[in-house]
């Protein structure tokens, strides 16, 4: 005894089909509506018949009756599937097709949702606590990928919690709106400071204080070009270099003044620095290189305030360069070393040269002092770009899926 199933766009024709394969004594085991009649897509209804040892199959098949009979479910299965996407895709209806679909899609996603509790609850079954700080298994994704991102986990920790203090309940049985709400908190937390056009007989004095080989020098020749060619708005820069020690760092940044024409003056004290800021006072922007140095010899960083302290037309805007490619630990004793400096801003390097952006968050939400560049690659002047925390969080949470 075997059991066959035969389908029809209407209980008349798969009727029919019956009759033609096993004649009128096929047994119906069971008959059912698949798929239901539209005004635009044919139906789709099944009928399972037994059929005994004398009906009109063939003899050999009958050998191997379990196994054949599987094959045919098999295939009568895949029948079904096809007739079912042939009439949910070649449908002529195109209206019809869209929303079916959108159904689809929302029916996927729900499916993606559920798989992702069902992982995250295996994640939750595993280490149900962290740290006093219970991780919800719907936030284990983000929990995940944020630490991963070199963002220190203390931060993490208090912003999870801050999340799950204010985040709507209603909100949490969702990663896509999950994904949202933290995406935005901590865009909100890295503090940017946005370009300005400088007013009439404004001027800016900028310093780049850091540590050895970050690209402080890169960066100032990039902001050079910057300032004089590439913003709608042409500003007369001048150049002071406080990096005497080497000759080829003196040329350097002579090199790239000459190329863009604009004037440079190389200092070695103090008194030598008014006297520079008094040459180049003609100029809208004044930009000032300083020798790198290591954040532990205070006295060389000791040193810079005494130009920084130097009275004349402008203050002086202090702008820590660091690279990307530092971890949180290192990034942080880098600023608290330089902070005996009047630091303003912060400009990032090197982000070309690392996947994991969390080590630059960390150090903004610990210092909570404004990010005003990035710099993404050695090419002067192209591979620089104003600061964007949509980028940098963006950057961060990338790997959730
Ligand atoms: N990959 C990459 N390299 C950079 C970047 N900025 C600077 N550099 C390179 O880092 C090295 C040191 O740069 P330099 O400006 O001399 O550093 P400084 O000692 O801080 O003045 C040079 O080889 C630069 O080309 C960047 O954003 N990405
Ligand atoms: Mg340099």
């Amino acid at each position: 005894m075997a059991l066959k199933t035969f389908t029809g766009q209407t209980m008349q024709e798969a009727m029919a089909k019956v009759k033609a394969a096993v004649g009128d004594d096929a047994l119906i085991v069971s008959n059912r509506e698949i798929k239901r009649k539209t005004l635009t897509t044919p139906g789709l209804y099944e009928i399972v018949v037994k059929i005994d040892d004398n009906s009109k199959l063939p003899k050999k098949d009958k050998k191997n009756s379990f196994g054949n009979d599987v094959m045919l479910k098999i295939s009568e299965a895949a029948k079904e599937i096809n007739s079912i996407s042939k009439d949910k895709f070649q449908n002529n209806n195109l209206n019809t097709n869209v929303v079916e679909i959108k159904e689809l899609q929302k029916e996927i996603k729900e499916i993606t949702n559920n798989m992702k509790l069902l992982q995250a609850t295996v994640w939750d079954l595993n280490a149900p606590r962290r740290d006093n700080l219970i991780i919800p298994p719907e936030f284990s994704e983000i929990y995940a990928v944020a630490k991963n991102s070199g963002m220190n986990k203390s931060h993490l920790d208090e912003i999870m919690q801050l999340t799950l203090k204010h985040m709507p309940v209603k909100m949490r049985k969702n990663f896509i709106t999950i994904k949202r709400y933290f995406n935005t908190l901590l865009k909100k937390m890295i503090p940017i400071r946005h370009e300005k056009e400088l007013c009439v007989g404004d001027k800016k004095i900028m310093m780049f204080v850091g540590p050895t080989g970050v690209g402080k020098t890169t960066t100032i020749a990039k902001l050079a070009a910057r300032y004089a060619f590439k913003k709608h708005k042409k500003y007369k820069v001048g150049i002071i270099t406080l990096d005497t020690y080497r000759i080829g760092a003196v040329e350097q940044l002579m090199t790239y003044a000459r190329m863009m024409k604009l004037s440079i003056e190389a200092v070695v004290d103090p008194d030598d620095f008014s006297e520079a800021l008094y040459k180049l006072k003609n100029n809208d922007i004044i930009l000032i290189d300083t020798v790198g140095s290591s954040q532990h010899d205070k006295d060389k960083v000791d040193r810079l305030n005494q130009f920084i302290n130097i009275s004349t037309f402008a203050s002086i805007d202090v702008n820590l360069v660091m690279a990307a490619t530092t971890k949180y630990e290192d990034l942080k004793d880098i600023y608290e070393n330089f902070s005996i400096l009047p630091i303003d801003t912060c400009v990032f390097t090197k982000l070309d040269e690392t996947v994991s952006l969390g080590n630059i968050f960390s150090l903004i939400y610990n210092v909570k002092k404004p990010v005003s560049y990035l710099s993404i690659g050695q090419e002067v002047p192209d591979d620089l770009m104003v600061a964007d925390n949509d980028y940098l969080v963006n950057n961060i949470l990338k790997d959730i899926k």
